[in-house]
């Protein structure tokens, strides 16, 4: 591995953990707990890890077993920033409760585990990983572990190696399928032990024991840089209306806080557009209005941020995409021998509902044929593909034109379209992540030498200085829900979207006036590493907003 300067550089911060998990670790149990909803349900589901304590760390005497055990380890999802710091907090913590621990690494994701590949972890491979970005260690995947079939296969593979536990690097998917899996290991008797850690850029695995995924501190100062550039580089030349699109996928997490940290023009936030049941054409009369104000004040230029997920939850689209995704589970096999766009739309809107059909003929045609994509695995639209920017970037053109012949407009509007998503997903770790996901992975191996399973790693007052973070274990059974999911209910941990009662929201509705006609942009810069920590360690304003 060819290594730049900052990587060798990088290679010899340590990450700071919270003091209870400096020295030896005291378990202290609170109370039994229960799901967020639907408790008779999920009680029902996982008999064996329903209602178990939250647990916290102290400083004080272990009651952990030190015996020589095997642990395999699944990065499961999309990437995120910090991944290798858990992967070595994990391996850390287990050494030195026993330096003859063993630690597999599955290729490739979940897959890994059902297909028995993987790696034995040393300190070699780990050492060459500290604070990088990325997933390449071992790999990540998208296949999901629901089967029982695939339930036992893993279990065979982890009783050869000798594998005592399994840790589940993923979001809340993921962590759902490592809490169903947890509770048939035990139901079982089996001796595998399953941990999850919450991972994710898009920041929606998140609730009152849980602050915020990993990976999205990091990935929105990335694209919060990006997004400075482009103001800056828009301010100097006063010529272009920059759209760009966040990666985030439902939820607008990662568009709110880049806005607070950049202070854009026009922030549009999916979650709003659905409670205000917005259409398509608001949404796009309310850019052009904020375009041709400025446009009077002589200001042909600004920034316009928005949430890959916007789509569905413009209720008309939404409609829409649930017919689309019924009708092309249904009829899979002839929409894939069809070879043109154009037959597929016709052979679509023939099947669709009459409203529904209506709202997809008058769509463009690349558009509509985004929305004909293949499904991911877990049967959601792959909303990274569909390119809202480009869409909006015609219709605001579009309504410009009516307006400028109602003499409502007079200025120029030329616009550049961006999406922001790969870019971000496997940065350097910002020290925050570079802290918060070692501390995770660290909690995770004391979970684990305490023999706990269907736990989630959790680490807490994250806007304090890290000695003073909380760290310790939350059942996952605590964070489900029941929800529909390919026409079943099932259990599943409930997402979290941007409320509109919270404080991170109201920080933008509160400034965003002000934002959209006078140019007020702030230019983060580059993620600082090294540095006065003030400008180092500064955790997201999401977290800072949340905490006041
Ligand atoms: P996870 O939910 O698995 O963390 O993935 C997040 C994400 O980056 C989304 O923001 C994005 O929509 C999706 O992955 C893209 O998936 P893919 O990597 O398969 O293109």
């Amino acid at each position: 591995m060819i290594k730049s300067p900052l990587q060798i550089a990088r290679e010899s911060y340590s990450p700071k953990l919270p003091a209870a998990l400096k020295g030896s670790v005291k378990i202290v149990e609170g109370k039994k707990t229960e799901s967020v909803a639907d408790q008779a349900d999920i009680e029902k589901l996982f008999p064996n890890t329903y209602g178990m304590p939250v647990l916290n760390f102290e400083e004080g005497d272990s009651t952990a077993s030190s015996k020589a055990i095997g642990v395999g380890l699944i990065l499961s999802g999309g990437q995120a920033p910090g991944g290798h710091n858990v992967i070595s907090g994990i391996y850390d913590g287990l050494k030195k409760i026993n330096p003859e621990n063993k630690i597999f690494g599955f290729l490739g994701g979940p897959g890994g585990l059902v297909d028995n590949d993987y790696v034995e972890l040393t300190d070699d491979v780990v050492d060459h990983y500290r604070n990088t970005g990325g997933f390449d260690i071992i790999g990540s995947g998208r296949t999901k572990l629901e089967e029982e079939a695939q339930f036992d296969k893993g279990l065979e593979n982890c009783k050869a190696l000798g594998i005592d536990a399994l840790v589940i690097i993923g979001g809340d998917d993921s962590n759902t399928n490592a809490c169903v899996l947890a509770e048939y290991y035990k139901q079982k008797d089996a001796g595998v032990q399953v941990i999850g850690c919450p991972k994710t850029i898009d920041g929606d695995l998140k609730n009152e024991m849980i602050e915020t995924s990993f990976g999205f501190d990091t990935a929105c100062k990335v694209y919060s840089e990006l997004i400075g550039n482009i103001q800056r580089d828009a301010n100097s030349a006063k010529k272009y209306w920059h759209f760009i699109k966040l990666m985030g996928r439902s939820a607008s997490h990662i568009g709110l806080e880049c806005a607070l940290q950049t202070q854009p023009n026009v922030t549009i936030i999916s979650e709003e557009v659905e409670a205000k049941n917005m259409s398509l054409d608001e949404i796009v009369d309310y850019i052009a209005n904020i375009v041709a104000k400025r446009a009077a004040n002589g200001d042909n230029f600004g920034t316009v941020l928005i949430p890959e997920g916007l789509v569905e939850f413009i209720p008309a689209m939404k409609k829409l995409i649930s017919e689309l995704n019924d009708l092309l589970a249904h009829h899979e096999a002839e929409v894939n021998v069809i070879e043109t766009n154009k037959e597929k739309r016709d052979f679509v809107v023939n099947k669709l509902s009459e409203e529904v059909a209506s709202v997809f003929k008058s769509l463009p045609n690349s558009f509509a044929n985004q929305l004909m994509l293949d499904r991911d695995p877990h049967g959601n639209v792959q909303v990274s593909m569909i390119e809202t920017e480009k869409l909006l970037i015609d219709m605001v053109k579009a309504k410009l034109k009516k307006m400028k012949k109602a003499g409502e407009y007079a200025g120029k509007f030329s616009a550049q379209g961006h999406f922001f998503g790969y870019e971000g997903r496997c940065a350097a770790p910002s020290n925050f992540d570079a802290d918060y996901c070692y501390s995770l992975g660290y909690t995770a191996s004391i979970l684990i030498a305490e023999g706990k399973t269907g736990y989630m790693s959790s680490v807490r007052n994250l806007t304090a200085s890290a000695d003073q973070w909380i760290a310790g274990g939350v059942p996952v059974t605590m964070m489900m829900n029941m929800e529909k999911r390919h026409g079943h209910m099932k259990p599943v941990i409930q997402k979290a979207l941007v409320r509109l009662d919270g404080a991170p929201f109201k920080a933008l509705v509160a400034q965003r006036d002000d934002w959209a006609t006078n140019t007020k942009y702030v230019y983060p810069g580059p993620i600082q590493y090294f540095g006065p920590s003030e400008v180092c360690d500064l955790p997201t304003k999401t977290l800072i907003e949340e905490s006041k």
